[in-house]
């Protein structure tokens, strides 16, 4: 079977971010690596009009401000009404009350696709054992058992990322163990990896298959990537080298996936 990555540099989907002030360029760059095209739009103004010819949207918490979250609330509502898929990175949540309070607001009031998230921001969302440290989380909790309840109480399709990275939606739990520690070392790696999530779903119906195909293909990249640097300043260069490099065979033989029902 073909893999998602080679669709997304066939369609070359239009990803609207609204993002934090770290990781602008890093996704920029990323998105292109990958093979679709980046947009960052933030003002009221202008997003609603933005989510609607794009071919995704993501919504990540960062560097919040009250404006910025009205923002995202708006330019999701309207992707929900033109049937774009929507992506919420929750950075942070748990650290702040207004960090976990916004993230359940845009919950409550857009229907979001999927939710991309460390183990201690997925925790905290859920309401379960959670350790959050800045935009750093763990949690004592199992993360497939985290994932579990997780899912139960959001009911919203989600990614755990870590060591292992797990999906899960009403169907399935999915695993993915590609991937690298240097990936810790570069801000932006996650909030990347939900940019390109969006990518992935903009060019599949089935949602886990979407989010798992995006983490196996960055997993791999990141692999490919650590064999040659060592180092976070030349690894992360690596790597978007590799973004634009590994095509699907590559992916495929890789991967190493397991899903359980
Ligand atoms: P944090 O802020 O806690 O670093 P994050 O939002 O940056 O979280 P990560 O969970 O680090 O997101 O996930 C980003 C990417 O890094 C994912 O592809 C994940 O699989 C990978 N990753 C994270 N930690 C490891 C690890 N120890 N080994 C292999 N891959 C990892
Ligand atoms: N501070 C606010 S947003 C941000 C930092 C360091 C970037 C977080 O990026 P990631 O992808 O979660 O590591
Ligand atoms: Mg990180
Ligand atoms: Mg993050």
């Amino acid at each position: 079977m073909n893999h998602l990555i080679d669709e997304v540099r066939k369609q070359q989907p239009l990803i609207h971010n609204i993002t934090n002030q770290v990781v602008m360029n890093f996704t920029a760059n990323g998105l292109y690596a990958v093979g679709a095209a980046p947009v960052m739009a933030h003002a009221k103004e202008e997003v609603e009009e933005m989510a609607q010819i794009a071919s995704a949207l993501l919504l990540n918490i960062g560097t919040l401000t009250k404006e910025q979250v009205d923002a995202m609330v708006l330019a999701g509502k309207a992707a929900n009404q033109a049937g774009v898929p929507v992506v919420l990175d929750p950075v942070g949540v748990g650290a702040t009350t207004f960090r976990t309070d916004s993230a359940k607001r845009i919950l409550q009031e857009v229907n979001v696709t999927c939710i991309r998230g460390n183990a201690g921001e997925i925790a905290n969302l859920a309401g379960v054992g959670a350790q959050v440290r800045g935009v750093e989380g763990s949690s004592d909790i199992d993360v497939q058992q985290l994932a579990s309840l997780a899912f139960d109480t959001l009911q919203v399709p989600l990614a755990i990322t870590g060591e292992k990275d797990v999906v899960i939606d009403k169907n399935e739990q999915v695993i993915i163990s590609n991937g690298h520690p240097l990936l810790t070392k570069v801000t932006g790696a996650g909030c990347l990896l939900s940019a390109v999530i969006a990518a992935f779903l903009s060019v599949s119906d089935k949602v886990t298959d979407a989010i798992s195909g995006a983490l196996s293909y960055y997993g791999v990249a990141a692999e490919n990537a650590a064999e040659k640097h060592q180092y976070p300043g030349s690894f992360q260069i690596a790597f978007l080298d590799q973004l634009f490099a590994v095509d699907g065979a590559e992916v495929n033989k890789k991967k190493r996936i397991t899903r359980s029902s």
